[in-house]
């Protein structure tokens, strides 16, 4: 008898996906200075514009059809119902049980958005107020520390998305920071992290912030102790923890259990994603850094955009855009990685952050029914530096290599620093790369520059390497929070075509667990069993304990 339980059936199965591979074949290899030269109005026809952001997708290999079919793929696949079903409260992290609330961080006092029958948006105002009025004291140098002295650096202990967020952020925003503050991250569990945080600052004048959703990290909890030991052992007296630690946490039992009082702690709830948190008591060190306006600023830019991506119109929806191209690149012209190019000092951290957001989420390969994807790739890598380096690096292998790496440029109009003709230079450099890119340097070309000829080769640029470019006025907070929302729901609507679950991150956990069983294991004074390691994992334990 034939079972009763449905298989999963792929996406590839679709009409509409199919309809899309046909056109990848057909039409994704179609030369860009070909596409250009039949319209006119291209560059202008593939520009779109919200929340502050003007995005280029001119330079993407898509004809008159690709959007389109795009689109009709998104509604397929029910892009509208998992939108909505995300700003309902839904538990769309089915293989958590758990609705995925970011945008609430973001949502203004009169909005309300209801889970389970809840409005969240009060409480998430009452920490922000809460925050709001903590940083205003530590800023005014109203918060003094355990011997009287005013707290001078603040240290954000924490990692992945309590990490990532936070050191992204705080560099994005550097202009708008009080310089009387100096900030450090810890992150890795690597001493030499704490040890070189910490190196000269004076610890009456330190300000701990642990942050962990969980306050269970391995990592965050051993940097945190390291650090309360650091800090006693020179102000002394137990009572300085209260002074010089303060925690963002889920968990106030173990909050209080690591010896911070709960009244220094700063709450979020289990519907928010670590590596969608920078914007809940995760950006504590943000709005410590550029103070409680400003923070409300980046707050109302991450929501201009979420109000897009939830009322726009698809064809003209950035978000939905940006997603449905990262798709097409990949999955379907074949793309392995994604370069983001911020050509802007602030934005240093932008890729890293981007790769947690990006490959935290979409690294699957199993759908949201169960199904193991063997039929088709998903989410890429991402990577990138900023420009102008890059370009003195890696960029020759995406002018020349054999790999198609399609790029997001990302600059500003404006300058935070307008110095001499740095900013002119920056941007045509910028530019240049993504025309030089799209429409590379013929063979014809590079013998007309009387090149010689064993070396024609050599110069010539096939171009048709795809790129969008992001351009803003300038660098504010609430251009950055536009723009992080951005990809946060680009990532969204590429999950939703690949059928994965982007909110859980199973694949961090295998290697947890086998460290933990490694740990005692370094550490035994006895020689321990190793019969149920590999031989390699054995001799290199081995090799370990013999040092
Ligand atoms: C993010 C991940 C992960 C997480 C860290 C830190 O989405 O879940 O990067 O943020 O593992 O976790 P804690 O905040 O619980 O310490």
């Amino acid at each position: 008898m034939p079972s009763s339980k449905a298989v999963p059936s792929s996406r590839t199965h679709l009409p509409e996906w199919r309809a899309v591979a046909d056109h990848a074949r057909v039409s994704g290899q179609l030369p860009l200075r070909e596409l250009f030269a039949a319209d006119h109005h291209r560059a202008e026809r593939l520009s779109f514009e919200a929340c502050g952001l003007f995005v280029d997708h001119s330079k993407q290999r898509l004809n008159d059809g690709t959007l389109p079919l795009l689109v009709q793929l998104a509604q397929a696949c029910g892009l509208r119902d998992r939108i909505d079903a995300m700003f309902a409260g839904g538990r769309i992290n089915a293989t958590e049980n758990r609705a995925v609330l970011h945008v609430a961080l973001r949502a203004p006092r009169t909005e309300s958005i209801t889970l389970d029958g809840q409005d969240v948006v009060p409480g998430v105002h009452e920490v922000l107020d809460r925050m709001a009025a903590f940083c205003d004291r530590v800023r005014k140098g109203e918060w003094l520390g355990h011997t009287g002295k005013r707290i001078r650096t603040v240290v954000n202990i924490g990692i992945g998305g309590s990490d990532l967020g936070p050191v992204m952020a705080y560099t994005a925003l550097r202009h708008y920071a009080d310089r009387e503050l100096a900030f450090r991250f810890v992150s890795n569990v690597d001493g030499t992290d704490f040890a070189e945080a910490v190196h000269g600052l004076d610890p009456a004048e330190t300000l701990f912030i642990v942050s962990s959703k969980t306050f269970t990290t391995q990592e965050t909890l051993a940097n945190a102790r390291t650090a309360r030991a650091w800090a006693l052992a020179a102000l002394g007296a137990e009572a300085a923890v209260a002074k010089h630690f303060v925690a963002v946490s889920t968990n106030a039992k173990e909050v209080a259990g690591f010896g911070i009082d709960t009244a220094n702690m700063f709450g979020f709830w289990d519907w928010v994603g670590g590596r969608y948190s920078m914007d809940s008591a995760i950006g504590l060190s943000t709005m410590l850094a550029i103070g409680p306006e400003r923070f409300r600023e980046l707050l109302a830019g991450f929501h201009a955009m979420d109000e897009h991506f939830r009322t726009a119109d698809f064809e003209q929806n950035l978000p939905v855009l940006q997603g449905l191209i990262a798709v097409w690149n990949t999955t379907f012209l074949g793309a392995h990685t994604i370069a983001v190019l911020p050509y802007d000092q602030y934005l240093a951290r932008f890729p890293a952050y981007l790769q947690q957001l990006a490959m935290e989420s979409n690294g699957k390969r199993v759908t949201l029914d169960g199904r193991v994807i063997d039929d088709y790739e998903t989410c890429p890598v991402y990577w990138g530096e900023p420009g102008t380096n890059g370009q003195h690096s890696f960029y020759q292998l995406i002018h020349q290599g054999t790999r198609l790496i399609p790029c997001d440029f990302i600059g500003f109009l404006k300058s935070l620093n307008p110095v001499g003709r740095h900013h002119d230079l920056l941007m045509a450099n910028c530019f240049a790369q993504a025309e030089a890119l799209a429409f590379g340097k013929t063979t014809a070309e590079v013998r007309a520059d009387g090149v010689p000829e064993d070396l024609v080769a050599h110069k010539t640029f096939p171009g048709n390497r795809p790129s969008t470019t992001i351009l803003a006025e300038r660098l504010t907070p609430h251009v950055l929070g536009s723009l992080v929302a951005l990809y946060e729901h680009a990532v969204f609507t590429a999950g939703a075509i690949w059928d994965v679950n982007p909110f859980d991150q199973w694949g961090v956990e295998l290697g947890k667990v086998l460290a933990n069983r490694i740990v005692p294991e370094l550490e035994s004074g006895t020689e321990p069993t190793l019969d149920h390691h590999d031989p390699s994992t054995a001799a290199l334990i081995r090799r370990y304990r013999a040092r």
